[in-house]
C-alpha cells in the first residue's frame, strides 16, 4: 500500500494463534487518536483483555496534529507491544482519512473500526460482534446502542432526540433492520474494506461504513453497546457536521 505507511512496524509483528492452526477470524482493531493518552492506555487494555483468541493487530491511527506527549506515547506503544503498530495518517484533516489508511494497512480477515480513544466506545463489545458474526456468517456487525443491553450514558439531550429520529428515518428509507445507521463502532470484513470506494474524509465516514455496504447488500447484523462521553478532552466533531452525515446517507441511498 502506497503512501500511508510511515511508522507501520514491520510485517512480521503478526500474533500467532494459541492452537497452532490460523484462526478463521483475525481481527485487525483500529483505534483513531488525536492526542488521547490516558484513555488510549485504558482502551488498549480493555481491548486485549476482551481478547478471546481473534485479536490479530492493533493499529493505532494518529492525527499528525496531536500533542508530543501522544505521539511520543504511540511510539513507545509500538515499540512495547509486537501486536500494536502505529500509523500517522497521511492525508488530513479528518478521521475519515484516518480510518481509511488504516483499512488499506490491515492484515486481518476482518477489521474493527472503529474504535475511538476516548473511551466512547466499548471494546468488551467486540466479542459480541464476533459470535455474532460466528453465529450467522454476516459479512459485517455493528454496534447498536438503541437494543435492550445498549445505551448512552452522557448524551445530550436534544442530540439523543434527534438522534433516534435519524435513525428511524433513515432505517426507513434503507428498509433495514440495522437501528444504528451513525454509529461508527463496527466488525466489517476486509473484503468490504477492499471493495468499496470510499469518500468520507470527516466523521461522514462513519455513515459510510454502514450504508455503502448495506446498498452493496452485504449482510449486516447488530449487538447491542453502551456509549459513554468521554471524560478528558473535546469531541473534533461539530453540531452542523452532522448534515455531512445526512448528506451522506442521502446521496448513498439515491446512487444506489
Ligand atoms: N487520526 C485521527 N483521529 C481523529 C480525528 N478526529 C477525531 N479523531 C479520533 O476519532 C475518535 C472519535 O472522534 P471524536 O472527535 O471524539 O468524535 P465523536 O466521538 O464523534 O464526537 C476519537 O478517538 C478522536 O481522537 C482525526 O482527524 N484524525
Ligand atoms: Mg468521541
Amino acid at each position: 500500500m502506497g503512501q500511508a505507511s510511515s511508522r507501520l512496524s514491520p510485517a512480521t509483528k503478526v500474533a500467532g494463534d494459541p492452537m497452532g492452526e490460523p484462526g478463521p477470524i483475525r481481527l485487525s482493531v483500529i483505534i483513531a487518536v488525536y492526542s488521547e493518552t490516558d484513555s488510549l492506555v485504558e482502551t488498549i487494555r480493555r481491548v486485549e483483555a476482551a481478547d478471546e483468541g481473534f485479536l490479530h493487530e492493533i493499529i493505532l491511527t494518529i492525527s499528525p496534529r496531536s500533542s508530543e506527549e501522544c505521539l511520543q506515547l504511540c511510539e513507545r506503544l509500538d515499540a512495547e507491544n509486537p501486536r500494536l503498530r502505529s500509523h500517522i495518517q497521511q492525508r488530513t484533516p479528518g478521521v475519515g482519512w484516518a480510518q481509511r489508511e488504516a483499512m488499506e494497512l490491515a492484515t486481518g480477515t476482518h477489521v474493527i473500526g472503529l474504535l475511538s480513544a476516548d473511551l466512547e466506545t466499548e471494546p468488551e463489545a467486540i466479542p459480541r460482534m464476533v459470535r455474532k458474526l460466528r453465529e450467522t456468517g454476516c459479512d459485517a456487525v455493528t454496534g447498536n446502542r438503541w437494543l435492550p443491553g445498549g445505551g448512552f450514558v452522557g448524551y445530550d439531550r436534544l442530540k439523543l432526540v434527534l438522534n433516534w429520529i435519524f435513525q428511524k428515518s433513515f432505517s426507513l428509507l434503507y428498509s433495514t433492520r440495522i437501528g444504528d445507521l451513525s454509529y461508527g463502532y463496527k466488525l466489517l470484513s476486509k473484503e468490504i474494506c477492499e471493495s468499496i470506494e470510499w469518500e468520507g474524509t470527516l466523521h461522514e465516514i462513519f455513515i459510510e461504513t454502514t450504508v455503502k455496504p448495506l446498498k452493496a447488500g452485504y449482510h449486516f447484523e447488530q449487538v447491542p453497546t453502551v456509549w459513554t462521553a468521554r471524560s478528558v478532552g473535546t469531541s473534533k466533531n461539530t453540531f452542523w457536521r452532522n448534515f455531512r452525515y445526512v448528506s451522506m446517507a442521502l446521496r448513498v441511498w439515491w446512487r444506489g
